[in-house]
């Protein structure tokens, strides 16, 4: 258990040339026979080392000889064969217990259906192998399982025999004709409900769509089948790609620990990213639905066409991907309303992974387990990396740089520099300053300045980088960051795009004869921190005048931060009257509802924490609560008639009628904190005709400790009973109540029969949402919601430590509290350490958080 690193890299000197596999499935036994004709490639006299985990060899051949015992070496991670052999056929069999695999990694079951999870390294739990990105093969695969309850039985690429075996069992035999590295690949067998579609390409080419889902939910799936063809067009319109098998599969599953996997031919999907109905599903479900299949869609060829050559490169594909998914939404939705939602995240989000212990450049140096770098860095800012690239290079040149991406890496395993490389040569653009964002980890923070000369007209602006030393970086570089900005006159607008390439720089501008005021960072067209002491009226006319929407919405935020941290400093602080009036113009003059949502919610805790050091999170609380209950005393008549104008409409899922909903939504969230609107929530659970308005009461309620709470949420849990993914909002829900008794709560919520650690899904509704959503208890000073998260931790190191791991986040960010939360928090982690059996995931972040 070595930590691997990056510079370390070393070609394999084996290529498999092609991957025969036969699975004979049973739920404690499956036999899996692996067929490898391998070749020596490179002249070193090395032995042949195939990477395994809990597998349980039978034998192995070399060219149909069995080896002996003493011919080969066998221990916990590898299979060693010393041949001198330059081109052989190696055939493993290996037996694996798909049903006591809680890991989710490998073949599994998932509920009566078995499936897989290869990416990253579950290949190694399925048989032994070269498990590595770069080692690409042709896989054929045969599936053989009994025929009644596995009538389907799935793998990558094209059906080429199928027939029936004796004892009531069948099989399918698939082959894939593409080169792939074997986290791509992937199996299914169960008996489920097909929705059917196809899709004809730009050239004309039929392609089958099937989408498997458990019996009965057929009509859920519907909007995940319009979801994929809906971006199978767009990369055809948008970056030339079309789809290149004749068959694409969508496999939904409910116990998974991802939100979803590319594999190709065969994305096998957590269930919560594909079911969808008017009643079971929230605006927000149906979003992220079509993103996430977009997502693993658009792998297709950023990431598996192209793939990459060692996992310290996972962002070539994932940050490339992220930004293609939010190109896509921004222009199936609100591209406006898409950005300042993907920026929320990031800064709620990856600043706060930035500032922490497993802080890591987008590509990682040094990795215990890779799967703890799926992270928010490795995706959402390695898309904003991208995004960055998108800013210098323009939309048509940044085309010709993928144009020319595709055309150099096609069917190869690459690394991050040769896409940059890519996109600087074909659009003719340097960027080989820019690259230091691959390597440097931090969020920079910007210092910006404006001076003006009335007599020569001139005004500039002096912006400053800062890119903190941090433990792990103790030296950093000055990085290349496009600036997007307008300067805003009583007579015009001009936007302007500069770039910063050194520590300080003053940029210029002429012309005039008043200051102007600056609408900074346009469309947060860099992944920073501002610190530009702009005036307030500054401020509120951005808010109104940019032609940014996301400038708009930001100088808002940035008005209400400052007000947060003023009673953060004085809990007398007194808010001025000018918000309210601010407010109000948002609320009452016309514009884009969805986007009024956003200007109307306050900044969330975690984007608050990450603006200040060591806070105590009670204050930063209350601070919140004041200025909540401020905005909604100053104007509850104001949002009540929103309110009421917006309430009482039949469902429609249009993104007018979806964002008239959420800015409905926000006022019902103010108003319930007035004791004179109480009704309201209840009413509107007992009305509700959907379940975005039916969550939003309850969560309300949630968040108030409303009295209604508990017979409402009663009657949900019973109405939605059978259905596993309602109720994890029911969890969810739950794990939100803001009062003392939520301790109580949780502990009759853990036995709760539907309460099933070993589903990610359901773990992460309960201990994921308390201990990230329910702040004001988690950080207890009784200790006691640290104990809670520590306890869950400890149980699932030993069920599902990739689950650990990602619950643990919360405890690990212990810096950013006052000082008897971090020791509380501390301690909890040090007993973490001590578990026995503490996985790789957990040992990894523990070590750096306690180091
Ligand atoms: N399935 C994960 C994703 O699509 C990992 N590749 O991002
Ligand atoms: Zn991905």
């Amino acid at each position: 258990t070595n930590a691997r690193i990056l510079a370390d890299y070393q070609p394999s000197d084996f290529a498999i040339l092609s991957t025969e596999l036969e699975f004979d499935l049973a739920d404690q036994a499956t036999r899996v026979v692996n067929k490898m004709h391998i070749e020596r490639i490179t002249d070193k006299a090395q032995p042949l080392i195939l990477d395994g985990e809990q597998l349980k060899l039978i034998s192995v051949q070399l060219n149909n000889i069995e080896l002996s015992e003493s011919q080969y070496q066998l221990n916990e991670t590898s299979l060693t064969i010393d041949t001198e052999a330059q081109d052989f056929i190696l055939t493993v069999i290996t037996e694996i217990d798909p049903l006591n695999n809680t890991a989710l990694e490998g073949l599994f079951k998932s509920g009566d259906a078995f499936c897989t999870q290869c990416e990253a390294e579950g290949f190694r739990r399925i048989t032994y192998y070269l498990d590595r990105p770069d080692v690409m093969a042709k896989f054929t695969t045969k599936v053989i399982a009994d025929k009644k309850q596995y009538p389907y039985l799935l793998s990558n690429g094209n059906k080429i025999a199928a027939g029936d075996l004796a004892n009531g069992k069948h099989f399918v035999t698939w082959q894939d004709p593409f080169l792939k590295p074997c986290y791509l690949f992937a199996l299914v067998a169960g008996d489920f409900d097909v929705l059917r579609s196809s899709y004809t390409t730009v050239s004309g080419r039929e392609v089958a769509l099937e989408l498997f889902v458990d019996r009965g939910n057929l009509p859920k799936a519907e909007h995940a089948m319009t979801s994929l063809k809906k971006s199978m067009q767009w990369d055809e319109q948008t970056f030339g790609l079309e789809y290149d098998l004749d068959i694409y599969m969508i496999v939904a599953v409910d116990f998974f620990n991802m939100g979803a996997m590319e594999n190709k031919g065969l994305n096998v999907f957590n269930s919560k990213f594909v079911l969808a109905d008017q009643s079971s599903a929230t605006d927000t479900d149906y979003f992220n639905v079509e993103a996430v299949i977009a997502h693993e869609y658009f792998h297709n060829w950023t990431g598996n066409r192209v793939t990459c050559r060692d996992w310290f490169q996972l962002s070539l594909k994932e940050g490339l991907t992220v930004f293609r998914d939010q190109q896509f939404s921004g222009d199936m939705h609100s591209a406006a309303v898409t950005r300042i939602q993907n920026v929320r995240v990031l800064r709620a989000q990856q600043f706060a992974e930035d500032a922490g212990p497993m802080a890591h450049p987008i590509r990682p140096e040094k990795v215990l387990e890779m799967n703890n770098f799926y992270t928010l860095t490795v995706y959402e800012k390695g898309a904003e990396v991208i995004r960055m690239i998108h800013t210098l290079l323009g939309q048509d040149k940044f085309r010709q740089g993928m144009d020319l991406y595709f055309q150099r890496f096609d069917g190869m395993a690459v690394t991050c520099d040769d896409f940059v490389d890519a996109m600087a040569d074909g659009s003719g653009i340097d960027l080989s300053q820019f690259k230091r964002w691959y390597s440097q980890s931090g969020t920079p923070e910007l210092i910006v300045k404006e001076s003006f000369d009335k007599q020569q007209q001139l005004f500039t602006l002096t912006i400053a980088q800062v890119n903190k030393p941090s433990k792990q970086q103790t030296e950093k570089q000055d990085l290349l960051i496009p600036i997007k900005l307008e300067l805003l006159s009583d007579n015009e607008k001009t936007q302007h795009l500069i770039t910063l390439s050194d520590s300080q720089q003053k940029f210029e501008f002429s012309g005039y004869s008043v200051k102007p005021i600056v609408a900074f960072l346009s469309g947060f067209s860099a992944p920073v921190k501002v610190n530009f002491p702009q005036r307030e009226q500054e401020l509120a006319l951005i808010m109104v005048k940019a032609s940014d929407a996301f400038n708009r919405w930001d100088a808002g935020q940035q008005l209400l931060t400052r007000y947060i941290h003023a009673l953060v400093q004085d809990a007398d602080f007194t808010l001025p009257q000018d918000l309210v009036v601010a407010f109000k113009q948002i609320l009452t003059l016309p514009g884009d509802a969805a986007l009024k949502a956003e200007q109307l919610t306050l900044p969330s805790f975690d984007e608050l924490v990450e603006q200040f050091e060591q806070i105590d999170p009670i204050k930063l609380l209350d601070a919140l609560k004041q200025i909540r209950l401020f905005l909604a005393q100053g104007l509850a008549s104001e949002f009540h008639q929103q309110f009421q104008r917006l309430s009482g409409r039949a469902y429609q899922n249009d993104g007018q009628s979806i964002g008239e909903r959420a800015l409905k939504n926000v006022c019902l969230a103010y108003l319930s904190h007035l004791s004179d609107y109480q009704s309201l929530t209840v009413n509107q659970y007992q009305n509700a005709d959907n379940m975005t308005d039916t969550l939003a009461a309850l969560h309300y309620q949630a968040l108030t400790a409303s009295a209604r709470f508990s017979e409402q949420i009663k009657d949900f849990e019973q109405k939605w009973y059978q259905t596993p993914l309602v109720m994890d909002k029911c969890f969810m829900l739950q794990a939100l109540f803001a009062d003392e008794s939520i301790f109580n709560k949780l502990a009759v919520l853990e036995q709760h029969p539907l309460f099933i650690l070993k589903n990610p899904n359901r773990a992460r509704s309960l201990i994921g949402a308390f201990s990230h959503n329910n702040p004001r208890y988690f950080h207890c000073l009784s200790g006691r919601g640290y104990r809670f998260l520590a306890k869950h931790v400890a149980a699932l190191n030993d069920i599902n430590p990739q689950v650990a791991s990602r619950l643990i986040t919360p405890l690990i960010q212990f810096k950013k509290f006052d000082s008897k939360r971090q020791a509380m928090m501390k301690t909890e982690l040090v007993n973490l350490s001590q578990l026995s059996n503490l996985s790789r995931d957990l040992k990894e972040k523990l070590d750096a958080a306690l180091g």
